[in-house]
């Protein structure tokens, strides 16, 4: 059996050895990627994002409760953008998790992510098909939504989670712009500490004034993650959303932008930083210009 079938049929092992390929961005991972492909859209994605200690993990842990009451296997991806390896907010996320760890229809992988210069959104697409393909019935993707790599992140979900919290000075207009634009579902978490009301008043006030894409105006959810309440309702608003079927036509959408990306991360892995550093000093120097610079590039990769 080669490694794709074995992830096919469940080998946990040989999972975490192409997750392992993927996060270090070796050779292997495309060969696989591409074998896999033919099996993927079949689980549903959910993107959690919010701002860090929002409650996005046990959030998820919550919701993986839930779905695995129901029998359905899931695949959590932890983005971590802050922690280094062996950081503490990733040790938190599996300490939270970790009474899923023997159940084998639980898959969860953490991606530290500092030092990363890019392809973080690629190598986080990546993830969500091999889990995806390997038969997972859902897919969570948690990551803080801090900056734009993030959102482009919580842009490949079907279904996209962002995570407020009441009296956090988190009101509407402290949160990123981009990210209010990518909910399809609101969770004001925390709504056991005061300000939950206000809150959802803000929030609804701002969904009346802003234009929402794929005509949808967001469900807003409150929920105490760390009791459970309110993890039905929403599960059901994140079902109800990915019910619609605009995931294809916003799916179509961001592989247009993926395929850009991953052209422009081709194209750039075939000059070698050495290349561009050589090509700006003699432009400085004003022994070359820039374009004749870049023609013979283009050319010299046309061969
Ligand atoms: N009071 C209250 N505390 C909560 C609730 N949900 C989570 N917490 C607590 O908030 C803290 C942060 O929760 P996490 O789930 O780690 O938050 P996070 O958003 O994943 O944090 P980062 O990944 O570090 O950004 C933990 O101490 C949780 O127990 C809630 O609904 N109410
Ligand atoms: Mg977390």
């Amino acid at each position: 059996m080669d490694i794709a079938q074995k992830i096919t049929s469940g080998d946990t092992r040989s999972l975490a050895r192409a997750a392992t390929w993927i996060e270090n961005r070796r050779p292997e991972a495309e060969p696989l990627l591409k074998e896999l492909f033919p099996r993927t859209g079949r689980a549903m994605l959910i993107g959690v994002t919010g701002s860090p200690g929002a409650g996005k993990s046990t959030l998820c842990d919550q919701l993986t409760r839930s779905l695995r009451a129901e029998g359905k296997t899931v695949g959590i991806i932890a983005v971590d953008p802050t922690s280094p390896y062996t950081g503490g907010a990733i040790l938190g996320d599996r300490i939270r998790m970790q009474h899923h760890h023997s159940d084998p229809g639980v898959f969860i992988r953490s991606m530290a992510t500092r030092g990363w210069l890019g392809g973080l959104a690629s190598a986080t697409t990546e993830m969500t098909m091999l889990l995806d393909a390997a038969g997972f019935d859902t897919v969570i993707v948690e990551t803080v939504g801090v900056g734009q790599d993030e959102v482009e992140i919580a842009r490949l979900a079907d279904v996209t989670l962002v995570v407020m919290v009441p009296g956090m000075g988190d009101d509407v207009q402290a949160i990123k712009a981009g990210i209010m634009e990518i909910a399809d579902v609101f969770v004001i978490n925390k709504a056991d500490q005061p300000g939950a009301e206000k809150l959802e008043r803000e929030l609804k006030s701002y969904l009346t004034l802003s234009h929402r894409p794929y005509g949808w105006s967001p469900k807003i959810v409150q929920t105490v993650a760390s009791d459970g309440r309110g993890i039905t309702e929403l599960l059901d608003a994140t079902r109800e959303y990915h019910a619609r079927g605009t995931s294809r036509s916003r799916a179509a959408d961001i592989w247009k932008i993926r395929l850009r990306e991953m052209l422009r991360e081709r194209l750039l892995d075939r000059f070698p930083e050495s290349a561009f550093a050589a090509a700006g000093r003699e432009v400085a120097d004003r022994k070359r210009d820039p374009y004749s610079i870049l023609h013979d590039w283009l050319a010299a990769n046309e061969k």
